[in-house]
Formats: C-alpha cells, structure tokens, sequence
C-alpha cells in the first residue's frame, strides 16, 4: 500500500504531493513501482497534530480520488480517515476501501462500510494524535492491542461483515514507546491468533530514528525494509509505505521466504 498524503504538514512528506496534479503523478509512480493499493490521506495524524474540519479534508482528497479513478491507472484506492463523513464522500468519488486509524471511532462509520460492503482497515490507537504520545505506558501493551482489535472486529462481525473485509492493524507510532512499538513487531504472531489480515504501517516511523539516531524521516528507509521485512516473515500481508519500489522488492523477496517461516511458526506453535 503506498501512501498519498495530500497533506501540508505529514510527517516525511508534508506538501510534497498537496496539489492533485501531483499528487495524481505520484499515485502513477506508486503503481508503476508495484503497489496495489495507494492510501490517499488528507489528515495527518503524526504526534501532536490538531484534527482537520471534514470540509477541508474532503476538499483535499476528493479531487485527487476522482482523478486516480479517471486516469485509470489500475491501483485500488484506500481513504485514510477517521471520520464517517469524509469516507462516504470519497468511496463515492470511487474509493474502494477506508483505512481508519480511529479504529471505528467514529460510531458511524461502521454502519457506513457495511452497507457499502467495503474493506475496511481497523487500527489500534490509544487518545488521539493531539495526546496520544503522553502517556505511553500499558500494564499489557499486546495483550491491550489484542483486546481492543478483537473487540472491534467482533462488533463489525455483528454488523455482517465478513472475515475478509476486515484488516486489523496494531498501529505502530500511535500511542506508543518506541520500545513498546519493537514490542509489537517482535511479537505479531500472538495478534495472528485473531484470525484476520494484518496491516503494519513502519514506513520512516520514528522508532526507527530512536534506535539508530536518524532524524531525518526520510533517511530511514533501511530502518523501514528491515521492520517490513521482519512483520511480513511474522505474518503481515499489508505493509503502508512511502518507498514503494524498494520496499516491493524487499517483500517480494520476503514473501518468497516465507513457507520457511510459516513451517517455524507452525512447529513451535504445535
Ligand atoms: N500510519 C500513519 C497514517 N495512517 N494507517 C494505518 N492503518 N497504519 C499506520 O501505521 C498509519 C496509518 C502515519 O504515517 P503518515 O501518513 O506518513 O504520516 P501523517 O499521519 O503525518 O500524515
């Protein structure tokens, strides 16, 4: 999944792709170099960061979905909201999924993605990008991570959707130590006990800066292929990233490495 910030103020690449016409540009390039999804995003969510009015959101990522689906350009596209609203316009303008960082924070948007019997991407956060870096600290980070997604994916089970629609993401950076969150990494085979298919987002993240003292976001592509590499070998099957070409080389090599892995897996399970 490769990722479109229409944003002036993302992390690594705030207002580099902030007008349609190039943003529709990067989405060809992201498709050319191998991704199938791209996640186009019109909030940003680092750390800090205030919430976007809906008007505005919407007035950035609409024209950019409409000209992707106009263009043709053979890739699926992904809303990265938390908000109801914003999603119904933009699987209007013909998104085809919504990737929520809220996880079904907004009481709407579970009613909203089962109606339009789309995909949907549930991810855990604790508070909200304004707060959520305060307080780091769980009793049982994973087993909190575990808790609340299984939770929120049995409610969506309740509003009919079925297992192959929904994604689980334990959200990496969102409410969590950059410790906590190689925790999580390190152990992603418990969060397969639920069953469903798993999103990581590690693309320039910054508990890559904090273990090897790079600031600069964008340096951090080789911190980024090692944690995308080492979460598809532990079973992820959707990687969010900004680097597509190299990371779909990385995968490509990682998935076909993967049998291996899932024989490892499979005896120390049994
Ligand atoms: N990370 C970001 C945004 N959306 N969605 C999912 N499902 N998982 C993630 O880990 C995730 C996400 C943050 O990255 P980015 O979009 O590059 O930055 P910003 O929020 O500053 O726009």
């Amino acid at each position: 999944m490769g990722i479109l910030n229409v944003t002036p103020d993302s992390f690594s690449d705030g207002g580099l792709f902030a007008t349609p016409p190039r943003a529709l540009r990067h989405a060809a390039e992201m498709a050319e170099q191998g991704a199938e999804i791209v996640d186009v995003g019109g909030e940003s969510t680092r750390p800090g960061a205030e919430a976007v009015p809906v008007e505005e959101e919407c007035r950035r990522v609409l024209p950019v979905i409409e000209a992707i689906q106009r263009e043709r350009l053979g890739i699926r596209v992904s809303i990265d909201t938390r908000r109801a609203d914003v999603a119904a316009r933009a699987l209007d303008a013909g998104a085809d999924m919504v990737n929520d960082v809220s996880g079904l924070g907004d009481p709407q948007m579970l009613p909203l993605v089962a109606a339009r019997g789309c995909p949907i991407v549930i991810m855990h956060m604790r508070g909200r990008p304004r707060d959520m870096q305060l307080d780091t600290r769980y009793v049982d980070l994973v087993g909190e991570i575990l808790a609340a997604l299984g939770e929120r994916a049995d409610q969506a089970r309740r509003a009919t959707m079925t297992d192959d629609r929904i994604v689980i993401d334990p959200g990496i950076g969102f409410g969590k130590s950059a410790t906590g969150n190689e925790e999580i990494l390190r152990q992603l085979g418990s969060i397969r006990t639920l069953g469903l298919p798993i999103m990581i987002g590690v693309s320039r993240k910054s508990f890559i800066g904090h273990r090897t003292g790079i600031r600069n976001p964008g340096q951090r592509l080789s911190g980024s292929l090692a944690a995308a590499t080492a979460a598809v070998l532990a079973g992820a099957c959707l990687v969010r990233a900004h680097d597509v070409g190299a990371t779909r080389q990385a995968l490509d090599v990682a998935d076909a490495l993967r049998p291996w892995v899932e024989s490892t897996y499979t005896a120390e399970a049994g």
